[in-house]
């Protein structure tokens, strides 16, 4: 007979875990003891619940493995929602462990008390409020499940402390039987060629790919060998297809390029793979893909015809489905439909105007890539940043970029950094962030320091909240409320030194490349303080709720009718 806490640290051994981001307190007293005895798992101390969740979740995202956060009670464990919605809205897998006061003061406002599974409820795949020492192991065994099959996603394990302490045999289940959720992976056959014959007839076909496809990388490209189709991605799907692969048109939505957005606009059959039909993706569903006949695949059918109707719904892994897919579809080339994708390409390329007397950040982001390792992990957190990032690094393999896409979670990037550091220890992580989100969860740089892990973190410092700022410019008459932050920020250099970061400011080419060369050759957590050109706007840009070919563009505004 064992207590439950080192059921719990048994458990997670079980289940091949070998990181835990977390923070103590008293309801957790019992499982963190149990801890301190044991090296089955590394536990890592944050400095903030929030962080543990979004370590937890882009240790996920980077690995494919399951990532597990551990918190106290009360306001340790709603600390954790926003990392736990961040996660359920991009489909990561993970499981968080609360801690809860002892059963018998449920319900009795007792400290540090809070309903949590009653909170955590609409912002994860599933969650348990463990009340009998015996159900313990085996809801562990489900959790883990729960998370990583169909469609992904965080689950929530409630423990109150009493049980942490009574004690009971160890039986870790091997296997898990539920008999309310079966998740569908084979895709249906007649589904399957009914599509494949759709391709056949189409003149004008484009896969749309989203995170849900992150695991069938391989079976996209063997497909699209076969069946050459161009293919326009989500912001969650970069580095599923390489960057360097002509049918590449990168990303679709509102700051997606002007060749993918006319690609949607224009198909006569649209092929989602993973993709949920994001509104940012969209713009005005009645104008979406309105030329096409619509194929949705996704393992989760309340996902299909959600937002956009499917003409050809397939429930299933997007791998297996897309191999079965192969076999069916006839070898095409689609050469038309390329030169009109060619014309888009040459009118409006992604581009940037540089300049010789500021840097520009989509400057820096391009220069990075071009001095870091290929095999560089990425993180970003929310804001301009973020989108010059998807538009200017180019990813070559899936994973490789971890960033919150649903949610648009301001202040992930540092934790986020720091679960990608554990999760692939001989990589270089690199972080871009803007000055606005570097602060938000700052203190993490503590624990990169105390971790002895190497982050490079490039603040693209426009003293803005810039992408909010944009908007301003653009739909509010230039009202800039609450977005300056110039002469409101700290010394970025002098706060990261006061961590025992590597920190450098710079303002010039010359003085990036010749400070992050000094990170690449450092072994520290290390914080480049970029200073941008303050009025950089991202483009092109879709206006909220308009159609996807009425983008702004760089120079002038296109639309349809001028075409
Ligand atoms: C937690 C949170 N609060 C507010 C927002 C709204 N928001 C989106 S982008 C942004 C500005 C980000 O500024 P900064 O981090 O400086 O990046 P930049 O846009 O300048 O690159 C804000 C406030 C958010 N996404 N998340």
């Amino acid at each position: 007979m064992i207590s439950g806490a080192k059921i719990i640290c048994k458990a997670l051994k079980e289940e091949g875990v070998e990181v835990v981001f977390g923070y103590p307190g008293g309801a957790a007293l019992n499982i963190y003891d149990e801890i301190y005895k044991q090296n089955d798992f590394k536990h890592i101390l944050v400095r903030h619940e929030q962080s543990a969740a979004h370590a937890a979740d882009a240790y996920s995202r980077a690995s494919s493995k399951v990532g597990v956060a551990l918190v106290t009670s009360g306001p340790g464990f709603t600390n954790t929602l926003t990392g736990l919605a961040t996660a359920y809205c991009d489909s990561i897998p993970m499981v968080l462990i609360s801690a809860q006061v002892a059963t018998s003061l449920i319900g009795t406002d007792a400290f540090q008390e809070i309903d949590a599974i009653g909170m955590s409820r609409p912002c994860v795949k599933h969650s348990y409020l463990v009340k009998d020492i015996k159900d313990l192991a085996k809801t562990i065994k489900e959790a883990f499940y729960i998370a990583k099959s169909g469609r992904p996603g965080p689950v929530h394990i409630d423990i109150p402390k009493d049980i942490t302490a009574l004690k009971y045999e160890f039986n870790y289940p091997s296997e898990v039987n539920l008999k309310t959720y079966k998740p569908t992976y084979k895709g249906h056959l007649k589904q399957i060629k009914k599509l494949a014959q759709a391709i056949n007839e189409s003149k004008k076909p484009l896969l749309y790919i989203g995170g849900g496809a992150m695991n069938a990388s391989n079976e996209i490209k063997e497909f699209i060998k076969k069946a050459k189709i161009p293919s326009v991605c989500t912001l969650m799907a970069l580095g599923i297809l390489p960057d360097d692969e002509k049918l590449n048109l990168k990303m679709a939505g509102m700051h997606g390029s002007y060749k993918a957005n006319m690609a949607i606009s224009e198909c006569d059959l649209l092929i989602s793979i993973g993709a949920r039909f994001d509104d940012r993706i969209t713009g005005k569903t009645s104008e979406f893909a309105k030329m096409a006949k619509i194929a949705h695949i996704d393992i989760d059918p309340c996902s299909i015809s959600k937002i956009i109707k499917a003409d050809y719904p397939i429930v299933g892994d997007a791998s297996l489905v897309i191999s079965d897919l192969t076999k069916e579809v006839n070898e095409c080339e689609f050469n038309e439909w390329y030169e009109i994708l060619n014309r888009y390409e040459n009118l409006y390329p992604l581009s940037y105007e540089d300049s010789k007397e500021v840097l520009k950040p989509q400057w820096v982001i391009s220069r990075t890539a071009a001095l870091a390792p290929k095999n560089s992990n990425i993180i970003t957190d929310v804001g301009q940043h973020q989108m010059w990032v998807a538009q200017f690094y180019p990813f070559y393999e899936p994973r490789r970029l971890s960033t919150s896409g649903g949610l648009g979670t301001m202040g992930y990037s540092i934790p986020a950094a720091l679960g990608v550091a554990f999760a692939k220890e001989d990589e270089l992580v690199i972080n871009f962030v803007g000055d606005g989100s570097f602060l938000m969860n700052v203190q993490e740089l503590m624990t990169l320091i105390a971790q002895r892990k190497k982050v490079i973190n490039i603040i693209l410092n426009n003293s803005y909240l810039g992408m909010v700022r944009q908007w301003q410019t653009r739909f509010y008459e230039q009202r800039y409320s609450s977005t300056d932050l110039e002469d409101v920020q700290p010394d970025f250099v002098a706060l990261a030194k006061s961590f025992g970061c590597d920190a450098y400011r710079v303002s010039t080419k010359t003085e990036f490349d010749e400070a992050f060369k000094k990170c690449l050759d450092s072994k520290n957590t290390c914080v480049l303080d970029v200073i941008v050109n303050r009025f950089e706007d991202v483009l092109p840009m879709v206006p909220a709720g308009a159609a996807l070919y009425n983008m702004i563009l760089p120079s002038n505004l296109i639309t349809k009718e001028d075409k």
